[in-house]
């Protein structure tokens, strides 16, 4: 889990309860101002995969390539099934491999910061999950976002809307920039 600062105490705690019927704690409203962010302005290490070291970086426990050509949430997220076995539009777990994947758009396509990540709302129920199945259990919104919950007009999550890293509900069917991930055992130890 990404710890904050002892200062700052001042957030809301947002507890959501899921269909499985235990609660996830989320911090909401959390800012960065404790945080040294030039800590982070670095390209995360290459993947040590065969086949997947160009342009592919190892972020949290995954492989992460950064796609700049716009697509569409479903194509975005096609391609990268199509790309690697295993692949899916990226999940986000903690600050640090957030701030990773800003690290990457930020070098790759320095001019366009906004791309797709993996998360999705579904059923319009205000509840949003990742592409590739893992637990929703971190979140970085642009404050006042996600706006559209509970309505089909905004049910895909992009990054870089409004801030640096912050996450905003978009319509599914705009073109953005998107990050692939695949996990791998040999990526996980370092
Ligand atoms: C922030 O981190 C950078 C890189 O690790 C370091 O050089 C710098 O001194 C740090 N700044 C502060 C205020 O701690
Ligand atoms: C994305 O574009 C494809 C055509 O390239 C289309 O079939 C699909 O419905 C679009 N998806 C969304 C969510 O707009
Ligand atoms: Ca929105």
């Amino acid at each position: 889990m990404y710890k904050r600062g002892t200062k700052s105490v001042c957030f809301l705690l947002l507890a959501l309860l899921w269909d499985s019927g235990y609660a996830l704690t989320i911090k909401r409203g959390e800012t960065a101002a404790h945080v040294n962010l030039t800590a982070f302005h670095r390209l995360p290490y290459r993947c040590n995969v065969d086949g997947f070291n160009k342009n592919w970086f190892k972020v949290d426990n995954y492989c992460v390539k950064y796609f700049w050509r716009p697509l569409n949430f479903t194509d975005a997220e096609n391609s990268c099934r199509r790309t690697v076995p295993g692949g899916h539009l990226v999940s986000v777990h903690n600050f640090r491999a957030n701030y990773d994947l800003l690290s990457i758009v930020r070098k790759m396509n320095p001019r366009n910061l906004r791309m797709w990540l993996g998360g999705y709302e579904i059923f319009q129920s205000g509840k949003f999950l990742w592409m590739d199945g893992s637990f929703w259990n971190y979140e970085d919104w642009t404050p006042g976002e996600p706006r559209h919950i509970y309505s089909s007009r905004e049910e895909c999550v992009e990054m870089n809307w409004k801030g640096a890293g912050k996450w905003n509900d978009d319509s599914c069917s705009k073109r953005k920039g998107y990050i692939c991930a695949f996990k791998h055992k040999g990526i996980m130890d370092e």
